[in-house]
């Protein structure tokens, strides 16, 4: 083991060396570990912020996982690079994912924009299948984002893969996902069919959704309007009252 890195041919590596290495290894996972948890309060922040604001949150729910070593290694083999913490770091970014739920498309693009803003994070890379969805009817919006972490000594830049969709768009990949392993990845073309219908079912609804939640929020600035017109404000003994202007007339007072 050089530079640390595991040589899986070798049936020979001495236990010290393994002790090492796993040693090594659990470190490296910590950081993403972190990564993870320093995105989740983020996200748990901007929640709050919007409930206790605005009374809604454009975050429904978020769901974190670290990848496991054995797909790490199986991911490294695949595409045959390296097995070493420094090829793991270069080649895989995707070891601390966040998925994040929404209610409406529009909340996507909402969050994405509030991520983005914040400048202790850095965007690597964002890939929009929402508006280019896959050939499978994938949608979703993926951001890479780089989250400093810091340690006792040292700050470490580390990746994490941002997945932010609708429930609709969840609740369609989850499905998928269990199909495609269920069949070991070789799906029946008639069942590829039938889930690439579901998922424009699926994006029909959150348009079809977007579109009333509009209407409603348009229904309740409406009212808001009214009733902000119908409250006056006055002054007694130097103190300021908003009572409804109909008070006001039948007082006297206008
Ligand atoms: P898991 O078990 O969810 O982690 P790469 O990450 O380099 O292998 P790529 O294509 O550059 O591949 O990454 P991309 O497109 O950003 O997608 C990575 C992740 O998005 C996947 O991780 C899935 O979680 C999700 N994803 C992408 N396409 C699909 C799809 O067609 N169906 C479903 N259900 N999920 C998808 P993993 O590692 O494949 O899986």
């Amino acid at each position: 083991m050089e530079n640390n890195t595991l040589d899986l041919s070798n049936k020979n590596v001495p236990m010290a060396q393994l002790k090492s290495f796993h040693d090594e290894v659990t470190r490296f996972m910590m950081t993403y570990k972190f990564a993870l948890d320093e995105m989740e309060t983020k996200i748990d922040i901007l929640k709050q912020e919007f409930q206790t604001l605005h009374d809604y949150s454009p975050i429904e729910h978020t769901k974190s996982r670290l990848k496991s070593p054995e797909s790490i290694v199986n991911k490294l083999l695949r595409k045959q690079h390296e097995i070493s913490l420094g090829s793991i770091k270069h080649h895989i970014r995707d070891i601390a994912g966040l998925r994040i739920t929404c209610s409406f498309i529009s909340d996507i693009y909402k969050v994405s924009e509030m991520l983005q803003k914040q400048n202790d994070l850095k965007v690597l890379e964002i890939k929009d299948y929402i508006t280019s969805p896959k050939s499978n009817g994938y949608r979703s919006l993926h951001l890479l984002i780089e989250v400093p972490v810091f340690l006792s000594d040292r700050t470490e830049q580390v990746c994490v893969e941002l997945q932010i969709r609708t429930i609709a768009m969840d609740f369609w990949a989850s499905l998928e996902h269990k199909i495609f392993y269920k069949y070991n990845k070789d799906v029946p073309e008639e069942l590829l069919t039938e889930l690439k219908a579901a998922a424009d079912s699926a994006a029909s609804l959150d348009l079809q959704m977007e579109r009333l939640q509009h209407e409603v929020q348009a229904i309740k600035d409406a009212h808001d309007t009214e009733e902000s017109e119908m409250l006056k404000t006055i002054h007694i003994n130097g103190q300021q009252f908003r009572i409804p202007g109909t008070l006001l007339d039948i007082l006297g007072q206008r």
